[in-house]
């Protein structure tokens, strides 16, 4: 455990360094090692117009709070489940212990009602990361229960404001009240989707930051389907990291005419340098096809503080292992329709009734373990994943517990960062690259969580 004396000094060293505005971030709420949550029932008023009742988070009247944690310094989160479903916590792309990962089967025993679990580790990555229940997965992210978890650098970059949007799309009827949460359809195609589109549970918030300063602006994608096509067009500012870390390789801005492309479960980090006349606007958009749709706005309030890009401290980079690409064993995926067959049994953890995915012909349980890991790898080596999707959806693949480099594809340029969630184009055949540095039953799925609960999800040992 951190002791008090060092967490003190730890959090001194965030404190404001007058001058050179390398402040903790305004809207930032100071780490917080050790957290007593309880998965529960909640309502609140998504659209402006009613509230929705039959929600999930971790309280009665809110979305999941940010939380927020130092790198290097250990996590204690004692998570209590307040409904009557099963449910699991899985901490989305962190390297932590198998045993902390949430997966129901694999790596604990799901909670019931009333049960407790204790998910304690200390985060190597700094960056921005994410929770989600593992285990009736579909129901409770659906109804809400996605959170941003960010593992603060040891040494604070320098911005001024930090804003955190926690986009989610919402299904709900005109009587604000959920709708079905997945359909046959919908699964069995590129997922069902919601009519709201949120930022933390609000529709089309404004954020206010000082004018001419630098926020940093945390996006996660955190949809059980939706994949976003972002474009700040009044933006100005760089792409710091993606999906937790710092790019290695340039990540162009996000424009109308070229989105980021941001599928469920990614994330980014952006230094976004505010406008420097009080009232002034960048909003965040997400485009499909010609057509945008505004996320969120961030309006600039008193006068020019006149900070620049440049005055920010790089990201430093977290410690991964690089693959050595030379003799790196190479195992194949395919990813495809589902071969007739019985249900995979998910245990206490749900299911939706049919199957129409595969990986290696094989339907997984979604939420369960399945009969065997779809690969073995050495650990301490270099692996190399070859995904093929055979079918003409898009599929975020998501691994568990490892840290992972895209190194080419047959189907595009692929830019070398580091990633836990990468999207899988249609028919394409990705090599995925990384080091099997951590021991454990490792769940690798579609983040579609249709996609996942009716086919497409295995694990991986690392051994
Ligand atoms: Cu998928």
């Amino acid at each position: 455990m951190i002791s008090r004396r060092r967490f003190l000094q730890t959090s001194t060293a965030l404190a404001c360094t007058p001058g050179l505005g390398a402040c903790t971030p305004q809207n930032a709420a100071p780490a917080n090692q050790n957290v007593s949550l309880d998965i529960q029932a909640a309502q609140f008023d998504l659209t402006g117009h009613g509230i929705t009742t039959d929600m999930v988070s971790l309280s009665g009247d809110a979305p999941p709070p940010v939380l927020r944690i130092r790198q290097g310094a250990e996590f204690t989160a004692h998570i209590t489940n307040r409904l009557k479903d099963y449910t699991s916590m899985h901490w989305h792309g962190l390297r932590l212990p198998n045993e902390m990962d949430g997966v129901p089967y694999l790596t604990q025993i799901p909670m019931g009602e009333n049960d407790a679990y204790t998910y304690r580790f200390t985060p190597q990555d700094a960056g921005t990361y994410w929770y989600h229940p593992h285990c009736m997965t579909m129901d409770q992210m659906a109804r809400g229960l996605t959170g941003m978890l960010i593992v603060e650098e040891e040494e604070a970059p320098g911005f001024d404001d930090e804003i955190t949007l926690n986009l989610r799309d919402f299904r709900l009827g005109r009587d604000n009240q959920f709708k079905d949460i997945y359909t046959a359809r919908g699964a069995a195609r590129a997922g069902t989707f919601g009519n709201v589109l949120t930022a933390n549970w609000q529709r089309q918030p404004v954020y206010d930051a000082a004018a001419g300063g630098l926020v940093r602006l945390r996006i996660l994608a955190s949809d059980t389907s939706r994949i976003y096509r972002l474009a700040l067009p009044e933006g100005k500012g760089i792409i710091i990291a993606m999906d937790g870390h710092p790019v290695v390789e340039p990540v162009p801005w996000p424009t109308k005419e070229a989105p980021l492309i941001l599928s469920p479960g990614q994330r980014v980090d952006i230094a976004l340098k505010m406008p420097t006349d009080e009232g002034q606007e960048i909003s965040l958009l997400t485009m499909s096809g010609n057509r945008e749709r505004p996320l969120a706005r961030l309006r600039a309030i008193g006068r020019d503080i006149k900070h620049a890009i440049g005055d920010l401290r790089a990201l430093p980079a977290n410690p991964l292992s690089i693959p050595r690409l030379e003799n790196a064993e190479v195992h194949e995926f395919v990813f495809g329709w589902s071969p007739s067959g019985d249900l995979p049994n998910n245990g206490f953890c749900g299911t939706m009734g049919y199957t129409f995915w595969s990986i290696n012909r094989t339907p997984w349980p979604g939420d369960a373990s399945g009969t065997g890991p779809l690969a073995v790898l050495k650990h301490g080596k270099s692996h190399i994943l070859r995904l093929r999707n055979e079918s003409p959806n898009e599929h975020p693949i998501h691994l568990h517990g490892l840290t992972f480099l895209p190194i080419r594809s047959n189907k595009r340029a692929v830019a070398n960062n580091w990633t836990d969630t990468a999207l899988l184009l249609r028919e394409e055949t990705l090599d995925i690259a990384l080091v099997a540095d951590n021991l454990g039953d490792w769940a690798f799925h579609c983040h579609v969580i249709e996609h996942q609960k009716t086919g497409l999800a295995g694990y991986i040992r690392v051994a």
